[in-house]
């Protein structure tokens, strides 16, 4: 009766861990937003968050093997050559052919990595020819966007409380056409903020009296969402970066009615967060 009770309640727990992971699986690879019991990185809409992916998971594959291939040689010896198994030590002290190859593959293991470690490092600083660009100035505690090439507006993005998903939610999303080069300029307007979307695979510090570039070429519309990850007072957390892709056509339509809705923002004389950082 006891056993079956036991029994019963680990069968329980196997079976709320399965819907725990199912559940995880199916939220894993949800779009532009964390996700609960999320083990890998947030999906990629971008050419340099699919090389982010690709060159993380080259490093987890790398850094496996190399990990198995030293525990199996300490086990080894640990196995055998303890004192009871092998009570008369060899005396050999040097063999050439072993020392130089470990040397040279973890060189060759070593450049390996540095190559398309680089390449992504220039994908990511080099920007390609922007087909617009967008001004977000971090401020306590809210993004201020403005669009120079699109009208010269600019508007202020809140968090609202009840918004879904949690946390995330803004009134004024940042808009943005999709498969277009966007060039990001970030600044501070008054302590040091940061510009993050992990689906685009941006992060730039946004620093008073400093202009920050970085780019994305969003690859897939729906909304994305990121945060300031730079610790910039009691509002950090409540700062969300909410980013709406959208075709051309939506797009231009969004910029006809921005340019209308925040013409009279008070905060609108443009690259005011610019000057006031000086
Ligand atoms: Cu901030």
């Amino acid at each position: 009766m006891k056993m079956s009770k036991i029994g019963h309640r680990l069968m329980g727990l196997a079976v709320a861990g399965a819907a725990l992971a199912a559940g995880g699986m199916a939220f894993a690879n949800e779009l532009g937003q964390p996700a609960p019991w999320e083990m890998t990185l947030q999906g990629s809409a971008s050419p340099v968050m699919d090389n982010i992916t690709w060159f993380h998971n080259f490093l987890l594959g790398l850094i496996t093997v190399i990990t198995l291939f030293v525990l199996v040689l300490l086990v080894m010896v640990v196995v055998k050559f303890n004192a009871r198994s092998n009570p008369v030590p060899s005396r050999t002290t040097h063999n050439t052919l072993i020392e130089v190859a470990w040397t040279l593959i973890p060189v060759l293991i070593l450049v390996g990595i540095a190559v398309p470690s680089f390449r992504l490092l220039f994908l990511q600083l080099d920007i390609p020819k922007a087909d617009m660009t967008v001004k977000a100035t971090g401020k306590q505690w809210y993004w201020s966007y403005s669009y120079p090439d699109n009208g010269k507006f600019e508007f202020d993005s809140l968090l609202v409380q009840d918004k879904k998903p949690r946390l995330l939610g803004v009134d004024n999303e940042m808009v943005v056409p999709v498969n277009k080069v966007v060039r990001i300029q970030t600044t501070g307007a008054d302590v040091i903020h940061a510009f993050a979307v992990p689906a685009f695979g941006i992060k730039i510090d946004s620093v008073p009296g400093r202009l920050n570039e970085t780019w994305f070429k969003a690859t897939k519309t729906g909304m994305f969402y990121g945060q300031c990850s730079e610790l910039c007072g009691k509002d950090h957390a409540f700062m969300p970066i909410a980013v709406r892709v959208v075709s051309e056509q939506e797009f231009a339509t969004w910029v006809e009615g921005a340019k209308k809705k925040f013409a009279t923002n008070p905060g609108n004389t443009f690259a005011s967060a610019g000057a006031s950082a000086q």
